[in-house]
């Protein structure tokens, strides 16, 4: 194992930027506290307003607010985002938007609201590339099964297997009968068109489901011991998983399995009852993800410092109430985690203070840095703070170095 000295957080942004071109904005003193930057935002004239604006969750959890958000990168529209705190939603909110629900849209100015409806006037308003078929039958037949993705039941059904947890296990054999029965119907419509999306070509059907079946299989392995992805019964749905997979405005918009995982629990109080499911490997390898993460991290470290002095625990190492040494010790696990995104080629871990096993370890500067990155590795949530594929590289990089350093 090499030790290099760790880079200051200068030179570390700079390199992350130069093998990475995702970016954020940031938004001082607000929450969240930085927004990604619309891929398709450079085509607009300076000084335009951008033709749509978007009101979605502040912790982009929201399902549906995904929906608009992918056909809005798939579209390729300039967009604007206006964050709304679900669990304090501003009364100019509730008073403009009748259902008070996210997401909502303005398009030109007009409200739009459910996200059917704002995908379908997305469609209507910005016709290319299309995301509805052209060929007449084919485009009623889609149209249909956006409709039927919201009146099937799929959802229902999947969610109450997923979150109800009957003691009685032939109660529970019923809705996981009741779940599969209805991911047969999928599968039959699946079959209906040639490729793999619900009709021929990429479509508003496919945005319908996406951010749910991807929900589920990253949380029934884990809570229901129940796998989706793999499961041989289901070959139509996993060669759909695989087609998604190849699109990258999906990678914009999704979030990653740990996040989906902490969130059922975090927001509905599901107990987990499997171990996580292990992190892409392909993905925590991958350098323009692993830039991604160091970026995000260096360029908004003042924020992230701030928030694991406040929540993570380590305030009770200070000595008599001073945190110099604390807040020394968190910045430099950040910039050695920063380092070992960027520089480390899986192999060698960035050296300095706790650098190796055999050096010479302070045991607090040691516990302020696992403390520190043990709370990251949950604490992140994608695509909130960064891409999934980011955020898996990000969680791996912890692991790795909490592993091997201490
Ligand atoms: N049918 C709506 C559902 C939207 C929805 O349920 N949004 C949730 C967030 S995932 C919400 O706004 N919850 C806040 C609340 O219930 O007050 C749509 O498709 O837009």
């Amino acid at each position: 194992m090499s030790i290099h000295t760790i880079s200051s957080w200068e030179e570390l942004l700079e390199t992350a930027r130069k093998n990475t071109p995702a970016r954020r904005v940031k938004r001082p003193g607000q929450s969240p506290s930085t927004a990604p930057v619309p891929s398709s935002l450079h085509k607009l004239p300076p000084n335009t307003e951008p033709p749509v604006l978007l009101y979605r969750d502040t912790n982009s959890w929201c399902p549906f607010c995904e929906r608009v958000w992918f056909a809005l990168e798939e579209k390729e529209i300039p967009f604007a985002t206006e964050f709304i705190d679900l669990s304090n939603k501003p009364k100019w909110y509730t008073d403009l938007v009748p259902t008070t629900l996210v997401p909502a849209a303005k398009i030109e100015g007009k409200l739009i609201y459910e996200s059917k409806d704002i995908l379908l006037a997305l469609e209507a308003r910005f016709p290319t590339p299309a995301l509805l078929p052209e060929n007449p039958e084919e485009n009623a037949a889609a149209r249909q099964l956006v409709e039927e993705a919201e009146t099937n039941g799929f959802r229902d059904i999947a969610y109450k297997f997923l979150r109800e947890a009957p003691s009685d296990a032939d109660e529970l054999a019923k809705l996981q009968t009741a779940f599969e029965t209805k991911l047969d119907e999928l599968e039959q419509t699946l079959a209906k068109y040639p490729g793999p999306f619900f009709v021929s070509t990429f479509s508003l059907v496919d945005i319908m489901y996406s951010p749910h079946l991807d929900r589920l299989a990253a949380n029934l392995p884990v809570y229901r011991g129940y796998h989706l992805k793999g499961n041989p019964r289901f070959p139509r749905i996993n060669a759909w998983f695989a087609a998604l997979n190849q699109r990258p405005a999906y990678h914009r918009v999704k979030s990653d399995n740990i996040t989906n995982n902490l969130l059922l629990r975090r927001r509905w109080g599901v107990e987990p009852i499997g171990n996580p499911l292990p992190l892409d490997a392909a993905d925590s390898e991958k350098i323009e993800y692993r830039a991604e993460a160091a970026e995000r991290l260096s360029d908004n470290r003042e924020v992230a410092i701030a928030d694991i002095i406040k929540n993570s625990g380590v305030q009770a190492l200070a000595a008599d109430g001073d945190f110099t040494t604390v807040k020394e010790a968190v910045d430099f696990h950040l910039r050695q985690l920063a380092d070992y995104l960027i520089h480390s080629n899986g192999q060698n871990l960035p050296g300095g203070r706790t650098g190796g096993k055999n050096s010479n370890i302070d045991p607090v500067f040691a516990a302020v840095g696992a403390i520190t990155l043990a709370y990251l590795r949950n604490r992140i949530c994608a695509p909130r703070d960064m891409s999934a594929g980011a955020a898996t590289a990000f969680r791996a990089a912890i692991d790795k170095l909490l592993t091997s350093v201490y």
